[in-house]
């Protein structure tokens, strides 16, 4: 100890019980030059590990009694804490047939992305969007919400949500429906009849924050992608990337949380990209790997993994990829925080 550690240790002691702390221990890990995160990159082996879980958890607790029968992929640095991400919440929930999950609503904002099954449905204020692979659904905030399978198959599908971010402003409200179904006010496929083909009706004004279309079918985005996949060369960086937009805004279908899904050709290496927005990703088709620092990712279809904030990343597809991603980049954008660096 030097002379002055113990007098200083002595006044930080006398200090703490009036709630008082010296901000000079601290200020290095409190504004630090790069960004510095817990978070790790981690990867779930979707059809090796997580669905065999996923099955057995069906057998232990119904949808109803579980409310939300999910399994929280939660990030090894970030143990306890319900997080894939610092600002982020991802988890695989399940449906089987026959099951309903109970109408709610809550402050939150939820994205969907369909891992596997046929046929069952979200309903968003009183309209079912019915799943199939590779659809992007949302929920926005304080919209009801309840999923039924109709089907003959178990429906399992990704949850994104911004609940590390509702909880760090101390906004969460949450109340469950008096039914357990909502009462159908519109057809399924209304929203996008009306908002979905560059058109809204004609009288038509936004009224909340979220996109008026809450389900992106995959069979429209993919044909996006290959076309212009075959209309032109990949970025550097991303392959051919398109990001899901609010139509009656082009910014993101929700204000918290923005997602994309990109193409990537086959023997295609992206060049090294960082952003400041830790990022999850759902592959759809294809198989590859992703660098990031020194960890390699090996995945196939249905895997998920997750790159951290500010850590350089390089994909390479071995086979013609298809990977979807979501992050928190729409909030840093509003704040004006957000950066990226291209190599
Ligand atoms: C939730 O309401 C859903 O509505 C899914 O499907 C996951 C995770 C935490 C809190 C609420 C859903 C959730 C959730």
């Amino acid at each position: 100890m030097d002379d002055a550690t113990a007098p200083r240790q002595a006044f930080y002691d006398a200090i703490a019980p009036h709630h008082l702390a010296p901000l000079w221990e601290n200020l290095h890990h409190l504004v630090t030059r790069a960004p510095a995160t817990p978070t790790v990159p981690a990867h779930w082996d979707y059809d090796g590990v997580v669905r065999p879980y996923l099955m057995q958890a069906g057998g232990l607790i119904t949808a109803k009694e579980a409310e939300r029968r999910v399994l929280i992929l939660e990030n090894p640095g970030l143990p306890g804490q319900a997080s894939i991400t610092r600002s982020l919440f991802a988890g695989l929930q399940l449906i089987l047939p026959g099951e309903v999950a109970p109408a709610h609503r809550h402050t939150q904002s939820a994205l969907r992305f369909i891992i596997e099954g046929h046929g069952a449905y979200t309903a968003v204020e009183g309209e079912r969007a019915l799943m199939e692979p590779g659809d992007f659904v949302i929920t926005p905030s304080w919209t009801w919400h309840d999923h039924g399978n109709d089907s003959d198959a178990p429906m399992v599908w990704l949850d994104g949500l911004d609940i590390p971010i509702v909880r760090l402003f101390d906004a969460s409200f949450a109340e469950p429906a008096a039914a357990d179904r909502q009462t159908e006010a519109r057809p399924a496929g209304d929203s996008l009849a009306r908002f979905g083909h560059n058109m809204a009706p004609v009288d038509w004004r936004p009224t909340g924050k979220a996109s008026p279309v809450f389900s992106y079918p995959y069979a429209r985005s993919r044909e996006a992608l290959a076309a212009i996949a075959r209309n032109g060369a990949p970025d550097a960086c991303h392959g051919h990337k398109l990001r899901y937009v609010n139509p009656a805004t082009g910014g993101a279908p929700m204000p918290t949380i923005g997602a994309c899904l990109q193409l990537l050709p086959a023997g295609f290496a992206t060049a090294p990209y960082r952003g400041t927005d830790g990022t999850v990703f759902s592959v759809v088709e294809g198989e590859g790997e992703t660098i990031v620092g020194d960890t390699t990712i090996r995945w196939k279809p249905r895997d998920l993994f997750v790159v951290p904030a500010w850590h350089r990343r390089t994909h390479r597809a071995t086979s013609e990829a298809v990977l979807f991603s979501f992050s928190d980049r729409p909030v840093q954008e509003a704040l004006g925080l957000w950066r990226e660096e291209r190599a």
